[in-house]
């Protein structure tokens, strides 16, 4: 089997303020991937307009994650990261996995049940295919390792079956234009930490989301410290105090959800945090828990709201990150097109 050196891809959607889901069950791992591999983090400006975005907002947005990336720790030195819309590739090799996947394959997606919910037929075509946008982010750098959350399994999954179908169904072309066995590698999740799925604190069965239309769902990045210490303590719960051992938190996913919630923040294990907090009642546990997030999250919100003051650098990390991408996906794309057998006179 082919060999591909490790790259790790991923991204956020540019859809305005992050929550504590996407900073726990992505970012953290962004961060510690960071250290040891070649990255790159992308603002998915393309997957955001799948669902109507305001154009007048649009390019704030995109400034707003890019300045969540680097103000939770992101650095632009070690890492790539640059908005989607900026390096065509991943529009021209989404075309490409657009021919590749199968109806039957999309129509499995549970995102795209849950986002067209009952108005399916009013749904955006490019809802119904961001699975396979998000295959070419990945494969236009023939990346090997994608850092996301539980919620996104499923894509990931269909991701390695495109890449699986591509290397297949031109086999022969690819070996024939000296590329060995297999052209795309089959990228691996790494869904990893103690809390891959974060969950609404008003409904521990829900995820916390963006479009979730309660603000006292999540936790957004940007909270200050009493917002964030009365949503946490208007999180549902049950009424029994918490258990010692992880085993005790089944079947009560409120619980669970806080307890995870700790553990990432303190970068412990929820047994850990069970061993110290273990008899508590949630009336002692949540003041802990709002202390912990206003000292971890106080000091990025800090800094992005330095970052957004200077639109202009944060323009200036996007274009060289994007110029950076540009040069790694560019001369993959064009050996997609000597490989499926299109044209190329320049
Ligand atoms: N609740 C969550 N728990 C753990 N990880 C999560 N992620 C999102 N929500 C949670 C992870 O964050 C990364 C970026 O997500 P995205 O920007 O692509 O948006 P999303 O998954 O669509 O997030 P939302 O908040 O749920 O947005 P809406 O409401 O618009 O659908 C991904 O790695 C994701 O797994």
């Amino acid at each position: 089997m082919t060999d591909f050196p490790e790259r790790v891809f991923s991204g956020m959607q540019a859809t305005g303020n992050l929550h504590l889901g996407n900073y726990l069950g992505a970012m953290l791992n962004w961060l510690r991937m960071q250290e040891t591999h070649d990255c790159i983090y992308c603002v998915v400006d393309l997957h955001a307009i799948t669902v109507w975005q305001d154009p007048q907002a649009l390019a704030g947005n995109i400034r707003e994650v890019t300045a969540a990336y680097i103000a939770c720790g992101l650095d632009p030195e070690k890492s790539i990261i640059f908005n989607q819309s900026q390096v065509s590739a991943h529009a021209e090799l989404a075309w490409v996995f657009n021919c590749v996947a199968r109806l039957g394959w999309l129509n499995r997606m549970t995102q795209f049940k849950e986002k067209a919910g009952k108005d399916r037929e009013n749904a955006s075509i490019g809802l119904f295919v961001y699975p396979n946008l998000m295959a070419a982010d990945i494969l236009a750098y023939r990346a090997t390792h994608v850092p996301v959350g539980e919620d996104q399994k499923q894509h990931l999954e269909l991701s390695r079956d495109i890449a699986q179908k591509f290397n297949n169904d031109f086999a022969a072309s690819i070996a024939a234009h000296g590329h060995g066995e297999a052209f795309f590698p089959l990228p691996k999740p790494m869904i990893t930490g103690p809390a891959t799925r974060v969950m609404s604190l008003r409904d521990g069965t829900r995820k916390m989301s963006k479009s979730e239309p309660s603000e006292y769902s999540r936790i957004d990045m940007t909270d200050d410290a009493d917002t964030i210490a009365q949503k946490f303590r208007k999180a549902r719960t049950d009424p029994e105090p918490l258990p010692s051992e992880p085993d005790g938190l089944k079947d009560r996913p409120e619980a669970e959800n806080l307890v995870g919630i700790y553990a990432a923040l303190a970068g412990m294990t929820k047994a850990d945090v069970l061993k110290e907090y273990g008899g508590a009642q949630f009336s002692a546990f949540k003041p802990a828990l709002s202390d912990l997030a206003v000292a971890r999250l106080a000091p990025i919100s800090t800094e992005m709201t330095r970052l957004k003051s200077d639109p202009a650098h944060i323009d200036g990390i996007l274009a060289d990150g994007a110029a950076r991408a540009e040069a790694i996906a560019k001369p993959v794309m064009d050996a997609v097109k000597d490989i499926v057998g299109l044209l190329r006179t320049r």
